[in-house]
């Protein structure tokens, strides 16, 4: 089986749940005491049609390999992803160092279609493996305090040319309310078209959230901690005026130096379709609720 996505994958492929699962992700499943038939996409996945994987996984934003569209692809395999742990303290009731395995292993692994729009106007369709946050931090156990997540991405000088350069002040941080963070939305993501992530794609685990610029889906992930106050994100330290804490995909709020209202659609041919940005990048009626009375100009 494993030889059939060495090959074209074609859009049919991708809507054939489940038969393209490969072992590490299907064995997380398994595990976890769900079969196929829990495997599964979300309605609204049904209209969406994902982007290439040769576009998903060449043209990439991982500046700890460099800032060019190309270089995660090109220098991030030299980033080491076996062993793997994630530190999980903080507020919780199990602090630790929690193995790779042993998290896939308590995990439910699903398929998720998600839309995926980079706060530089371009956006992509991703066929998604991964379970949900809510889960990871369950097991963890939230403490009553605890009302923010903070993610910190790993950190390797030898393994990763970009950090030579201080364009961001390493590592790699984000964060999220814990709302947000608990939202069945929100997942660690551990493959895309049913193969293991690759390294430029944030290899083995990195969050999601399909409403929020495409930045605050942190990569390659080597820390959690539940807090009790806003914890800082790095784009908002580079530039607090242009990037905020929420982050929400927003049409009517445009950046500072562009229109936020379109997008241009990746791997759409030669010449580059563009389509208007959805509120809350089309998740409004799932999220909405989470902001409501909030003024989203000021919270941007
Ligand atoms: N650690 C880390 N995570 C990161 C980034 C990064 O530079 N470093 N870039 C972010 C940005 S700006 C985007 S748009 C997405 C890109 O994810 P993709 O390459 O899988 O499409 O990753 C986000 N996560
Ligand atoms: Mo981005």
């Amino acid at each position: 089986m494993a030889y059939r996505w060495k090959n074209d994958l074609t859009d049919r492929d991708v809507t054939d749940e489940a038969v393209y699962l490969n072992r590490r992700q299907l064995l997380a499943g398994a595990a976890a005491g769900v079969g196929l038939a829990g495997i599964g996409s979300r309605a609204t996945a049904a209209e969406l049609e994902p982007t290439s994987w040769e576009d998903v996984t060449s043209y990439n934003n991982y500046y700890e390999f460099g800032t060019g569209k190309d270089d995660p692809a090109k220098y991030a395999h030299r980033l080491t992803v076996e062993p793997w742990s994630v530190q999980i303290d903080g507020l919780v009731d199990s602090p630790g160092s929690y193995a790779f395995e042993d998290i896939m292993a308590k995990m439910t692994v699903e398929e998720r279609i998600y839309r995926f729009r980079c706060v530089e106007a371009w956006s992509m369709v991703v066929p998604w493996n991964g379970f949900e946050l809510a889960d990871l931090l369950e097991m963890a156990g939230v403490q009553s305090g605890a009302k923010y997540v903070a993610f910190e991405t790993a950190l390797r000088p030898d393994e990763m040319p970009g950090v030579a350069r201080p364009v961001l002040d390493w590592p790699y941080v984000e964060g999220l309310r814990l709302d947000e963070a608990m939202h069945p939305l929100t997942i660690m993501a551990t493959g895309i078209y049913g193969r293991d992530i690759p390294n430029q794609n944030g290899a083995p685990l990195r969050l999601v959230v399909p409403w929020k610029y495409g930045f605050k889906s942190i990569k390659s992930i080597v820390r959690i901690t539940l807090t009790e106050d806003e914890p800082p994100t790095s784009w908002n330290k580079a530039n607090p005026r242009e990037y905020g804490f929420y982050s929400n995909v927003n049409p009517e709020v445009d950046h500072p130096r562009w229109s936020q209202a379109s997008e241009r659609v990746i791997g759409t041919g030669l010449f580059a379709r563009r389509q208007d940005t959805l509120m809350f990048n089309g998740y409004a009626d799932e999220v909405g609720a989470l902001y409501a009375g909030m003024d989203l100009t000021k919270n941007f």
